[in-house]
């Protein structure tokens, strides 16, 4: 008896380990160039976003927003195809001023996942 109700136990402990593995992951950023709240002396030419696993290609969206509000990227974001967790996309030159980067991504697990980080261009 005293080992059947060992063995349930142990049973019971793997079930509620192996649950609790995330079977599919659901992605969070990792690194960015620029780096978050980056002052920089001029402007980027690209701005990278990178996650901890793959993304999908399909609904990823990158954007850079100036103080104003306005849309400021070339609108050209990309997926590297060798390494699905890097998306990235182009910028005109930018003037001095603080940005935002915005981002949205699906990831493996199919949760659609957006975030938001600010850089800054140095007045010369
Ligand atoms: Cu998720």
């Amino acid at each position: 008896m005293y080992y059947l109700k060992k063995t349930v136990l142990s049973i019971s402990f793997l079930i509620l380990t192996t649950s609790s593995l995330p079977v599919f992951s659901h992605a969070i950023m990792v690194k960015s160039q620029p780096e978050e709240n980056a002052t920089l002396n001029s402007s980027p030419k690209q701005i990278d976003v990178w996650f901890n696993d793959k993304v999908g290609n399909e609904y990823k969206a990158l954007a850079v927003i100036d103080n104003a509000g306005n849309r400021v990227d070339n609108k050209d974001v990309q997926q590297e195809l060798l390494d699905a967790s890097h998306i990235y996309c182009t910028t005109p030159s930018l003037s001095s001023g603080t940005y935002t980067i915005r981002y949205r991504v699906v990831s493996i697990d199919t949760h659609i996942v957006t975030g938001k980080f600010k850089f800054t261009i140095k007045t010369p």
